[in-house]
């Protein structure tokens, strides 16, 4: 498989042909010795992790990590590319692959994984958190240790959080208040949650792929969005919307994960390695974040984009109660528990 360059493998992958047969056939079949398994060295394995975001980005930089940690652990027995930019498929379809395990990791926010496990949707309710620090208190709580294992029953083994900072809302018109929010069509993940957001904010929500936003923002279809500053800045959505309140509605966490299917068939062993992979690859990945989210707010501000603060959350907190009231029987035992970590 060596003579095969990044590129054309991309290229490859891209086609009708699957993947994970073509990678079996150089190396997730292969036993040592004369077929037997013998614990010592173990099996040889290559998979693939994908991830939407480009090269230089927080996530991506945390999953490159992962993949290094993997392979120093087991001496490159355990060999995991990671394919940025979206190149194995938008997340959503990401996802529907992983719980295949025709692609065995992913890191995807937990913002469309919510429609595949519903615990994991609570991340999508507005302004649930006051801060990174109560965010991060809660997820490394054993509740939220439960909702990355809530990941199982739909064939995925959350292995991490890592960090995605809090999402605002831009748009090609000005942005000073909740209420100039009216009207507005916003782009928002694929979450239904996100849908009864928006209603309650008086937009009207159009739920689409990530990589689709960009044109639909230049040629109109949309007239904002809502995100962090990496992924304002990274995905250019700066250029063609250049209002963005700090509104901070969501901290919706990004998850690493593995396919159920892939991971049932690691030995104990190895699936030990990888766990403690994962959870040593947040460090690097939450210090890649914090440098990025301070250069990616200096950068879009540079360029002209018009940044309004939020001094007084109070009315948009009012608007949203309605959500907060339909889900809360749903989600009784979780907010409680982040109540809890405030
Ligand atoms: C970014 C997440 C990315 C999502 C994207 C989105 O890092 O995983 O795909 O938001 O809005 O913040 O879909």
């Amino acid at each position: 498989m060596e003579f095969f360059g990044k590129k054309s493998l991309t290229i490859l992958l891209g086609t009708t042909l699957s993947a994970s047969l073509l990678l079996a056939g150089c190396g997730s079949t292969e036993t040592n010795g004369k077929g037997s398994d013998s614990k010592d060295e173990g099996k040889k394995y290559s998979f693939r992790l994908a991830d939407t975001h480009p090269d230089n980005y927080p996530t991506v930089l945390g999953d490159k990590k992962f993949a290094e940690i993997v392979n120093e652990k087991t001496k490159g027995r355990i060999k995991i590319d990671v394919f940025p930019n979206a190149q194995l498929g938008e997340e959503k379809a990401v996802i529907e692959q992983v719980q295949l395990g025709a692609i065995e990791f992913t890191r995807v926010s937990s913002g469309p994984l919510g429609e595949f496990s519903k615990p994991l949707g609570v991340f999508s309710l507005p302004y649930i958190f006051d801060s990174e620090e109560h965010e991060w208190k809660f997820l490394e709580s054993d509740k939220g240790k439960e909702l990355l294992a809530s990941l199982e029953s739909a064939k995925m083994k959350g292995l991490a959080y890592y960090d995605s900072g809090s999402r605002n809302f831009y748009s090609k018109k000005p942005l000073k208040s909740v209420d100039d929010l009216k009207g507005l069509k916003v782009r928002v993940q694929q979450n239904k949650i996100n849908i009864d957001l928006m209603e309650a904010l008086g937009a009207n929500p159009s739920p689409m792929p990530y990589g689709e936003v960009f044109s639909s923002l230049q040629t109109g279809v949309i007239d904002g969005a809502e995100n962090n500053y990496p992924s304002y800045d990274s995905s250019n959505h700066y250029q063609v919307a250049k209002n963005f309140i700090e509104d901070g509605h969501q901290r919706v966490p990004e998850v690493l994960m593995i396919s159920k299917t892939t991971w049932d068939k690691l030995s104990d062993a190895d699936k030990k390695i990888i766990q403690e992979a994962a959870l040593e690859s947040v460090k690097t990945q939450r210090e890649e974040w914090a440098k990025f989210e301070k250069e990616s707010e200096a950068k879009v501000k540079a360029a002209g984009a018009t940044i309004t603060k939020v001094t007084d959350i109070k009315p948009w907190q009012e608007k949203v109660k309605p959500v907060i009231d339909k889900y809360r029987a749903d989600y009784k035992d979780v907010l409680e528990a982040i109540d809890k970590a405030r």
